[in-house]
């Protein structure tokens, strides 16, 4: 076998065992509601080197990468057999996104992907492009993936070619093997970030919705939706309501969006979204949370004000920069919380809290008072209460 060839198979495999099998650390003091990571989780050289490289000498003595891998990003995640599993976003050069699983024994590194990406089976109506699923172990036994299917817009003008119509895909699996495809939600609007809540709600199926006029603008999509659903295989949403609005001048007042299916907790449902602004460099991503009654998941009864986590250092840059994206994270017996978060399109990271963290962060923080003099007066009640501890001790 020729020299350069050999030689330049164990640098790339050596690399790339290298990689995968790299160490995460935490990075403390944080700010004690999550703790970040000094390392993301997934980036485009964890794809394994199968699918890039013709391993062949024979029809690559040079051994050049034949399939190009962009980015690894907006992941769906679950426990499953005890290990922590990721419905990954990976996107190629050509830009398709696709699914693939990825494993950890331990949800913070060593993560790898299964041998085969996800070969997702189509509708009558062929994706042009498919992302950011959602995974819900249902009470119902399936494990359902709601996700993002794209198509051009067939009403757009002749010259755009970027317009689309966003709908949501449903499928279901026992062993992210075999996924069985289901017809799309039906919706009067177009529909991104469609999350199945894993309970029953009045014996119906009921989903986080996220209801929006054009491709990219909510226009009169007033947030995140709530609808029930009589039959899954054949989703309709059906009086849908908006349980959490956008607002002026807040973190969210462009669009908004939920993450993963919230968790429940004895307190109530925990949440975590996505809310965008507009801003001279574009669009901004940030995460927040907020929290649903238990017997009502559509009725909040928490809502700390402003963010939960934005994008810092390399986080905010990438293809898309200043974007933060969640669609996964796992909530383990111990009541850790791992938060799978990809940074500006680009790579995937985990942030490690728990219930109890997360809960107290939703009860304890105050609410946005949309004001700056009401931002203000919450610092000040904060100093106030802060002075008379300090000076009875
Ligand atoms: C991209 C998504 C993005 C959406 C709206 C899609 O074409 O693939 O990442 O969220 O457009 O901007
Ligand atoms: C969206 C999402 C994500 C993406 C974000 C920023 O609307 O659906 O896929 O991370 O835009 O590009």
């Amino acid at each position: 076998m020729d020299a350069l060839y050999t030689e330049r198979l164990k640098k790339i495999t050596d690399n790339y065992e290298q990689l995968v099998t790299q160490r995460n650390t935490i990075i403390e003091p944080g700010n004690g509601i999550f703790s970040r990571f000094q390392y993301p989780v997934l980036t485009a050289a964890h794809v394994p080197l199968m699918w890039r490289y013709d391993l062949n000498p024979a029809t690559n003595p040079l051994l050049l990468e034949r399939i190009g891998m962009n980015a690894t990003f907006n992941s769906g995640a679950i426990k499953h057999n005890g290990k922590y599993l990721l419905v990954v976003r990976v996107e190629g050069y050509d830009r398709k996104s696709f699914f693939a699983v990825a494993e950890s024994p331990n949800g913070i590194d060593n993560f790898r992907f299964r041998d085969f990406p996800v070969l997702m089976p189509e509708t009558a109506d062929p994706d042009t492009n498919v992302y950011d699923m959602r995974l819900t172990r249902h009470e119902d036994g399936w494990i359902y993936g709601t996700f993002c299917t794209e198509r051009k817009d067939p009403n757009a003008p002749k010259h755009d070619l970027s317009s689309a119509v966003a709908a949501t895909g449903i499928a279901r699996t026992r062993d992210f093997e075999t996924w069985e495809r289901l017809p799309d939600l039906k919706s009067d609007s177009q529909q991104r970030n469609v999350v199945l809540h894993p309970e029953f709600v009045n014996g119906k199926y009921a989903l986080y919705t996220r209801p929006q006029d054009s491709f990219i603008d909510a226009g009169s999509g007033g947030g995140i939706g709530w609808a029930l659903i009589d039959d899954i295989t054949r989703a309709e949403t059906r009086n849908e309501i908006i349980i959490d609005h956008r607002y002026y001048h807040t973190i969210k007042e462009l669009k908004n969006g939920e993450g993963p299916h919230p968790i429940k907790t004895p307190k109530g449902w925990l949440h975590l979204a996505h809310g965008v602004r507009g801003c001279a460099a574009g669009l901004r991503y940030v995460l927040y949370m907020y929290m649903t009654a238990l017997d009502d998941p559509s009725r909040v009864i928490a809502k700390p004000g402003g963010y939960f986590m934005a994008p810092e250092g390399e986080e905010r840059v990438g293809d898309v920069s200043n974007v933060l994206f969640s669609n996964g994270w796992i909530a383990d017996e111990d009541g850790t919380v791992y938060i799978y978060y990809a940074s500006s399109d680009t790579r995937l990271h985990v942030a490690v809290s728990s219930i109890e963290r997360l809960t107290d962060y939703c009860f304890n923080t105050p609410p946005d008072g949309f004001q700056s003099i009401t931002s203000v007066q919450a610092i000040n009640e904060l100093i106030r209460k802060n002075k008379e501890y300090l000076s009875k001790k």
